[in-house]
């Protein structure tokens, strides 16, 4: 369709102040009647048509305050009244949809035997004709009816109010009252057999809420760790953030067929059932760590989403960019906080950057798109809470709490801005935030360069700063950042230097109280006095912009950063710093020697002994992805692949005893449970057993297999057979077959066994991944066994960008035929391609013609359509 702009931004001419639902529930003829009462906005345009947004539906029913109107003013994506009276009126509306043909699984569809929602951004256009916008917020009541024996289960938003049996049929009816005024999108129903393991919460304010997690029959026993995430995440707002929950039930119903993670409908959350079932035999400690996350963020929605929402789409952010912050910060409060913000930057650094650095490059409010649901991105999500984090940081802890609860007081009921929000932490702060504003208009990762001078007649150290934005598409001039440096002084023994600055290039008052400097312009200069010789300054403490920072700091400093610095994210950072050049210089010109990381490695390894899961995050070389990057252009994966194995076989044969003694200790550890001290021992042992089997397959594949069959969780047993699957040969063969045989069943651990195959470094997959589509356990209709198989494909490096282009080939089949039925989901695979250009010209030109190739397909969806163009543009 054609591009929707923000500066076209309009206010709604028509409100609706109550909406009544009666919803029919029928596998292919659901009935849906709709009572709108509506009233002119005084601050639209008087007497304008209402036009009503409506997706492949069909009217059977129209009347207008009482009376029939012509059904022919509705077509399938539109119902206009070209003149509605000028005061309130009441529109009635009958469609009748088909939920098992809906393969988009967006509107009403079904999921294994239940019936479910998803209306965001724009799926309540496929129920009924609507003012299918955020901004125009409603009090809705559902009433929704089925065969009992079909389903048993019927759930709304809000309250329940009634229930009972319909008269002389075998079915029943519930209803439902949802007092909060919200935006379609928030809207849900879900009906089926369903169980529920249930649960109770009292809030600060003294209301008692009914809690459910509802699952498909016979997995209750699998939903016992999202019900006590979900109880710790509602205690941790209340604590946090003064949030407490404000209805008398909480639902969360976990589904087989979703499009993305979850969804934050008012009182019932819908949850694919990734993020719900776990148990210790089928999850492993990254999966109770996700459930953990994506309760907590659907959950903090409730405020930030549902409470106050946004005015339109590009104001995405506003609500995803906070509840990624907040859903992080709760995470850190559960586990280790350095731990978490080394995987949090991980992701970014992955996903982000990856996005900000390609064609899709888009600012954290874009100004422009075709089909929203392309724009549910890493930059809206986890730049949009790197936004928010650098306001806390530059305005300090306390005004950010001020500036926070002003906004909950002030908007709360409303659909806000971008501008609304950081409008409060002005207000709360005293400071003009304009300059910053720019980190949501800019797109594209700044890089931040540091050049240090000591002088050791005057003892000063001199650091001249500059920072940089390569052009974005449509965006060739960027204006420099308001970047907030979080530093510290690290002297050789790695005591901490005190700060002293003069009055000539030095920091203000505000900067030495948050020992955060503040870079605002294209360079700066900051002198330090009285510095010690040899003292390295430690930048971008903790993470503290979303930037890419340039270092003159020589190997020698980075080890004594990753050994010394106070700051753990720094000393993580220090050591990917070390690694990522070493591999770099093999890839180049085959040198780099890792001799010289013995000493500080073993005493990485020492350390986890007591911190397994910081040590576990060192040991995790950066990814193939990331020194793509780093290098910047004419990739050739294959040569990073062997660079980077052979750093890791060195460092595997350097320590070989040391990781076999981590391996063999662990092996004594007790029963398992998934908090964070067991996953972060595992991980610690499972990063061991990596780079052991790196070093030596043979010795490495040996005991993965004792480890494979004598694991009592599923973290081990993947774990081992993720070792096993980077070696070639029968051993690797059988292991996958006995997973097969265990796990057949359970489809979200087969998802595993699909991934870890598509994801094997040879030549042979692209093989192996054409003849599993074709496996009984895989179907193209699921989204989770998409992103299983084909998306694990389109994110290995070497595979994926075959010198033959086999891989480019595979993957745009696999979105050609995905695009019929479920646009959404072909439209996400094809982030595969979004690192494209940085490739060597025979795989740029390759991935290109495939590109090329889908884009001239007949028929494409409007998702294809604008990932394609973009990419290729
Ligand atoms: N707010 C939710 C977004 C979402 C979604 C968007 C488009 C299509 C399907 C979808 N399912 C869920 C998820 C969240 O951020 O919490
Ligand atoms: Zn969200």
């Amino acid at each position: 369709g054609q591009p929707v702009r923000l500066s076209d931004y309009r206010v709604p001419d028509y409100l609706v102040d109550a909406v009544a639902l009666d919803i029919s529930l029928d596998r292919t003829a659901t009935r849906v009647r709709s009572t709108l009462r509506l009233r002119p906005n005084p601050e639209g345009v008087a007497g304008a048509p209402l036009d009503l947004d409506g997706d492949e539906l069909v009217a059977t029913a129209l009347r207008l305050d009482g009376a029939a109107l012509d059904l022919a003013l509705a077509t399938p994506d539109r119902l206009t009244i070209a003149a509605p009276p000028a005061g309130p009126f009441v529109l009635e509306v009958e469609t009748v949809i088909d939920p098992t043909a809906n393969t988009k699984l967006m509107g009403l569809y079904r999921s294994g035997s239940a019936y479910c929602t998803q209306c965001e951004a724009e799926g309540f256009r496929r129920i009924t004709y609507y003012l299918d916008r955020p901004d125009v917020l409603s009090v809705f009541t559902t009433r929704i009816e089925a065969e009992r024996d079909d389903a048993p289960v019927l759930l709304g938003n809000g309250n329940p109010v009634e229930a009972g049996a319909v008269e002389g049929t075998g079915r029943h009816y519930a209803v439902w009252h949802d007092p909060h005024p919200k935006p379609s999108y928030l809207f849900a129903v879900v009906s089926g057999r369903l169980d529920a393991l249930r649960g109770e919460f009292t809030t600060s304010e003294g209301r008692r809420v009914a809690l459910a997690i509802w699952v498909e029959p016979g997995k209750v026993g699998q939903a016992g760790y999202a019900l006590d995430a979900l109880k710790r995440s509602m205690r941790w707002d209340e604590d946090a953030f003064g949030r407490a929950y404000d209805l008398d039930v909480f639902n969360v119903v976990a589904v087989s067929d979703f499009n993305m993670g979850a969804m934050e409908n008012k009182g019932l959350n819908v949850f694919n059932d990734k993020y719900v079932l776990a148990s210790p035999e089928l999850a492993t400690d990254a999966d109770y760590a996700g459930i953990e996350t994506v309760i907590a963020h659907e959950y903090f929605h409730n405020w930030t989403g549902n409470r106050i929402t946004c005015r339109d789409w590009f104001q995405l952010s506003l609500k995803e960019g906070l509840t990624v912050f907040r859903d992080q910060e709760f995470s850190a409060d559960q586990r280790s906080r350095p731990v978490k913000r080394i995987a949090d930057v991980r992701v970014l650094r992955a996903r982000q950057f990856a996005e900000d650095g390609g064609p899709m490059a888009h600012s954290v409010r874009p100004d422009s798109y075709s089909e929203i649901n392309n724009f549910y991105t890493a930059t809206i999500y986890e730049k949009g809470a790197e936004i928010i984090r650098m306001v806390r940081t530059l305005v300090g802890p306390d005004a950010f709490a001020r500036g926070l609860q002003h906004y909950f007081d002030r908007f709360d009921g409303t659909a806000a801005t971008v501008e609304d929000f950081l409008g409060c932490f002005a207000e709360a702060s005293g400071r003009d935030l304009a300059p910053f504003f720019r980190w949501y208009v800019q797109a594209g990762t700044p890089r931040v360069t540091a050049r240090t001078h000591h002088d050791a007649a005057t003892r000063t150290l001199t650091l001249d700063l500059a920072q940089d934005t390569a052009p974005t598409p449509g965006q060739g001039e960027k204006l420099p950042f308001v970047v907030p440096l979080r530093f510290g002084l690290v002297l050789p023994d790695g005591a901490e230097q005190p700060v002293r600055t003069g009055e000539d290039d030095g920091l203000s008052d505000a900067e030495l109280a948050n020992d955060t400097i503040e870079l605002a312009t294209a360079t700066r200069r900051i002198r330090f006095e009285d510095v010690e010789p040899g003292t390295i300054p430690s930048l971008l403490r903790d993470f503290s912009a979303p930037v890419r920072l340039v270092t003159d700091a020589t190997d020698a400093d980075l080890l004594t950063l990753m050994t010394h610095d106070t700051d753990a994210f720094n000393r993580w950072d220090a050591a990917q710093t070390v690694l990522s050049r070493l591999i770099i210089a093999r890839v180049r010109d085959g040198g780099g020697d890792p001799e010289a990381l013995r000493t500080v490695f073993a005493a990485v390894v020492r350390t986890g002994r007591h911190d397994p899961a910081f040590a576990a995050q060192v040991l995790a070389l950066p990814s193939e992805g990331e020194l793509a990057r780093e290098i910047g252009r004419d990739v050739d994966p294959d040569a990073v692949h062997a660079a980077r194995e052979a750093v890791r076989g060195a460092v595997g044969r350097m320590l070989a005893a040391e990781f076999r003694a981590v391996i063999a200790e662990g092996a004594a550890a007790g029963p398992y449970a998934p908090d964070a001290a067991g996953a972060g021992r595992r991980a610690f042992r499972n990063a061991a057993l990596s780079l052991l089997a790196a070093g030596d397959p043979a010795l490495g594949a040996a005991q993965a297999r004792a480890q494979f069959d004598g694991a009592d969780n599923m973290t081990d047993r993947v774990a081992a057979l993720a070792v096993l699957s980077l070696i070639p040969g029968e051993a690797r063969e059988a292991a996958f077959a006995a997973f097969y045989e265990r796990h057949a069943a359970e489809p979200l651990v087969i998802d595993k066994w699909f991934a870890l195959q598509a994801s094997i470094p040879e030549r042979s997959t692209v093989d192996r991944v054409r003849r599993l589509l074709g496996h009984p356990a895989f179907t193209l209709g699921v989204p989770n066994r998409v992103y299983a198989l084909l998306g694990a494909f389109g994110a290995n490096p070497t595979e994926f960008n075959r010198p033959d282009g086999a891989g480019y080939d595979l993957v745009a089949d696999a979105v050609v035929t995905l695009d019929g039925r479920n646009p959404q989901v072909a439209a996400r695979l094809l982030g595969a391609f979004r690192s494209w250009r940085l490739l060597e010209p025979g795989r740029r030109a390759l991935a290109e013609a495939a590109l090329k190739r889908i884009a001239a397909g007949p028929d494409l969806s409007a998702d294809v359509r604008e990932i394609t163009s973009r990419s290729l543009g």
